[in-house]
């Protein structure tokens, strides 16, 4: 199984069998409330009539279309009503089927476009420490998770970090935004001061660290980012596989923190979680500079399979028109005043030492058990899965991100629950 204790999960399997807007059905008949939108994906709830039904007619429709060298127009439809919500500028798709696939389409994109300008020099790729940026070979050398790294050998040359951005001695309990730290966006000049910018293609970052442990960008970071890569011609990625589609109270964490990137980076929230599907988001001048040459000749060479697949594209209409009758991409705004006072809230309880929230995004770092890390909060999901509610945790860090149609009195129950659950822990 992925990313799971297999040995623990197969002598007390925790299965699933159905689910509903805001609840899973456990293979025991409990009821349990999602705290996490499956794997931080399904934003507009379960089994969605609108989504389920444009399947269905979809499969009864027309099943498959190459993707090379042919075309339907559901991925056409879908791309013209992203870019109605992508910032100004990036009006160009490319679509996969995961977020680690987008990861690398985006980085071989950034070294392709240098090399289409004459600029072959710029092959470097600088990511950040506590980063995720998925499970491949790029995406785990740009990332900075070290044990998704440190058995599988070299990884790409050519890819540097920054330092992450955390600082509890500086910014525990934040409200949103950390006041200190925007300062941590100079190390980018660090690294071109060592390397000369003219061997850099682009950085890739979260905007919000997701699965490191909800990690939030200190105030003006993420623009200070964007002003030194566009001082030295550095292409900047945004990976939004978790800050897109809502999760922040707009449709991209782009917009939400007013900074546009060269790409931006999606999958997850945009079928819902339902049908595995990614898209890469680019510059149109990016775009443009691979448009050249004679017509009959392919202009990138990548792709997949199923980039795009009817499937995909039909559960990605239904979801956006879902998210839009609505207005979940919107709600976390609405709501986020009413969830960071229940994250804050526990505060007080047994082994916290920070709660940060931001959008329907909230964090509860636990202090780790003395030479046994991620041991307290694993006994957290656990207890709290036996108490109804899902939770994630990623080292000592609890992190939550509910669905968006997430009421205020679920709010309180997952809330109340947790704060047993912390009560009850070694
Ligand atoms: N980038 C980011 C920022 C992600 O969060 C990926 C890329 C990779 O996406 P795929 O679709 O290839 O898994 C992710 C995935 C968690 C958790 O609970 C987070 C992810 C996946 C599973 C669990 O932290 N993020």
């Amino acid at each position: 199984m992925p990313f799971t204790a297999n040995r623990q999960f197969k002598k007390a399997p925790r299965l699933f069998v159905e689910a509903k807007d805001m609840h899973y059905t456990t293979d025991d008949g409990r009821k349990v409330l999602d705290g996490t939108a499956g794997l931080w994906c399904v934003n507009a709830g379960h089994r969605r009539p609108k989504i389920v039904e444009a399947i269905a007619r979809q499969a009864h429709e027309l099943d498959y279309a190459p993707a090379f060298q042919m075309g339907h127009p559901k991925a056409f439809e879908l791309a013209a009503r992203l870019t109605n919500l992508t910032p100004p500028g990036l009006d160009k798709v490319f679509y996969t089927n995961s977020g680690s696939e987008s990861v690398e389409t985006a980085l071989k994109i950034a070294i392709a476009y240098h090399n289409a300008r004459g600029h072959g020099s710029r092959t470097r790729l600088i990511g950040r420490e506590r980063g995720y940026h998925g499970v491949n070979f790029g995406g785990i050398s740009v990332g900075g998770i070290v044990p998704n790294r440190k058995v599988f050998g070299s990884l790409l040359t050519g890819v540097d970090h920054m330092r992450h951005t955390h600082d509890l001695a500086r910014n525990a309990y934040s409200r949103g935004q950390p006041e200190h730290g925007a300062e941590l966006a100079d190390d980018l000049e660090r690294i071109v001061a060592l390397h000369d910018a003219s061997t850099i293609a682009a950085v890739i970052v979260e905007p919000v660290a997701g699965s490191t442990g909800v990690l939030i960008p200190p105030k003006g970071y993420l623009q200070r980012l964007r002003e030194i890569c566009d001082k030295h011609g550095i292409l900047l990625i945004f990976d939004e596989v978790i800050t897109g589609f809502g999760r922040l109270g707009s449709p991209f964490a782009a917009e939400h923190f007013d900074v546009t990137p060269d790409m931006m980076v999606t999958a997850k929230g945009l079928t819902n979680g339902i049908i595995p599907m990614g898209a890469v988001f680019v510059r149109n001048e990016i775009h443009d500079a691979f448009m050249h040459g004679p017509e009959h000749l392919i202009e990138l060479f990548h792709g997949y399979t199923y980039s795009g697949n009817p499937m995909a594209a039909a559960a990605g209409l239904a979801t956006l028109e879902t998210y839009q009758e609505e207005g979940l991409l919107q709600r976390g705004a609405e709501l986020e005043d009413y969830w960071a006072d229940a994250i804050h809230s526990l505060r007080d309880c047994p082994h916290v030492i920070d709660t940060r929230n931001i959008g329907l995004i909230g964090a509860i770092e636990l202090e780790p058990i003395d030479g046994q890390p991620t041991r307290r909060a694993f006994s957290a999901f656990l207890d709290a899965f036996e108490s109804n509610i899902l939770i994630r945790t990623t080292g000592d860090i609890i992190a939550l991100s509910p669905p968006l149609i997430i009421e205020k009195a679920h709010i309180d129950e997952l809330f109340e629950t947790l704060r047993a659950v912390l009560k009850r822990l070694d």
